[in-house]
């Protein structure tokens, strides 16, 4: 890692650390009992901090290209704070989807629910990482004009996720493997919902709130810069989620700090449904026959099938494709000035992109 990313990385893990202890100190003054202390403490530390950081750090980087400057000390913190409220709004995510996909690891180590001692308590813990959002929000932002705009969006993404988990694990059931349920219409629908939203559209429009983009447009002509947002951020989150589904299939486990499950659970992954429209009848048969099964032998037989039809090389075709389409998008957004003078930096975009573009993990 370059020594300013390892920096910046190190400066935003120093608010995890105050952010934590402010919920840690709330839990006191509640007068928990000890033992709850310590757990929620052990439910933060495993869960919220050791992943990519990828979506935190981009609402630092994001309120920094929209400023054009430097930070100051209370806006660093305070973008910092949106950022992690955001990896705690992913950790609450994985902690449930990790225990409805059934899965093993995550990020190298153990899911939360199988931690010896943890469980089906993690239904509970995955509530307090939810929570800890909105306790984290009011402390900070309670008397800013944007409040209100804050809790909207963090609301009404969380809602848009929940419902695309809905639809992965009803496209996905684990006794009925039915292939004819799946299509690549289907499988943008699920990860649409399920992840754009929240790993790219959110650390945007977070950092457009706190930069004096306005949620209500002041005059009817004005564009409507959150819709130009999601324009970009919504495709390039569908990149990003086949970019996961191919890493599930074709990653190793120490590469992507996850075993993956997807084609043991049935998922409608972009591997499946790519696999599905060029497969010969015979091909057809045998993925009939093996995918969804909780059986390595079966896996095995639907990976040979994926490595025949050449998945390998339509990914990379895919990738390349993906990330020329976005790039142009980019290239159309509008930088004139909204109306409190901020302006819809292409850069924001573009820092994304490179972010993830070729990702191995
Ligand atoms: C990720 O879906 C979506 C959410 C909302 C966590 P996934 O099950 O493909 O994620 P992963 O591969 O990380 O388990
Ligand atoms: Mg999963
Ligand atoms: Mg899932
Ligand atoms: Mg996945």
């Amino acid at each position: 890692m370059p020594a300013d990313k390892a920096t910046a990385r190190k400066r935003f893990e120093g608010v995890y650390n105050t952010v934590r202890d402010e919920l840690l100190a709330e839990f006191v003054e509640y007068g928990m009992a000890t033992e709850a202390i310590e757990y929620y403490r052990r439910l933060l530390d495993y869960n919220v901090p050791g992943g990519k950081l990828n979506r935190g750090l981009s609402v630092v980087d994001s309120v920094a290209i929209f400023k054009g400057r430097d930070l100051t000390e209370d806006e660093y913190v305070k973008a910092a704070v949106l950022g992690w409220a955001v990896e705690f709004l992913q950790a609450y995510f994985l902690v449930s989807d990790d225990m409805m996909d059934s899965s093993i690891t995550r990020r190298g180590h153990p899911c939360w629910y199988r931690v010896p001692d943890v469980g089906l308590i993690a239904v509970n813990d995955s509530f307090l990482l939810e929570g800890a959002i909105y306790q984290m929000l009011r402390r900070r932002f309670k008397r800013e004009p944007y409040y209100v705009d804050l809790l909207e969006l963090f609301h009404d993404v969380s809602y848009k996720t929940e419902m695309g988990q809905l639809i992965d694990v009803l496209t996905a059931p684990e006794d009925k493997v039915d292939l004819s349920k799946f299509s690549l219409e289907r499988h943008q629908l699920i990860i649409i919902y399920k992840t754009s939203f929240y790993s790219f559209y959110l650390p945007v429009a977070l950092a457009m709130i706190v930069c004096g983009f306005s949620v209500a447009k002041a005059n009817p002509s004005d564009p409507d810069y959150y819709k130009i947002a999601e324009s970009i951020l919504i495709p390039l989150g569908e990149y990003f989620q086949i970019q996961d589904d191919y890493l599930d299939y074709a990653g190793t486990p120490e590469q992507i700090g996850k075993i993956g499950t997807d084609i043991l659970d049935n998922k409608c992954s972009w591997c499946i449904n790519t696999a599905l429209t060029v497969a010969t009848p015979k091909q057809r048969a045998v993925l009939d026959a093996s995918y969804g099964r909780k059986d390595a032998e079966a896996e095995a037989r639907v990976k040979a099938i994926y490595k025949e039809v050449g998945i390998d090389e339509r990914y990379a075709k895919y990738e390349q494709s993906a990330y020329e389409r976005i790039n142009a998008l980019i290239d159309q957004v509008p930088e004139v000035k909204g109306a409190g003078g901020a302006v819809l930096k292409r850069d924001v975009f573009r820092s994304f992109v490179e972010k993830i573009y070729k990702r191995k993990k």
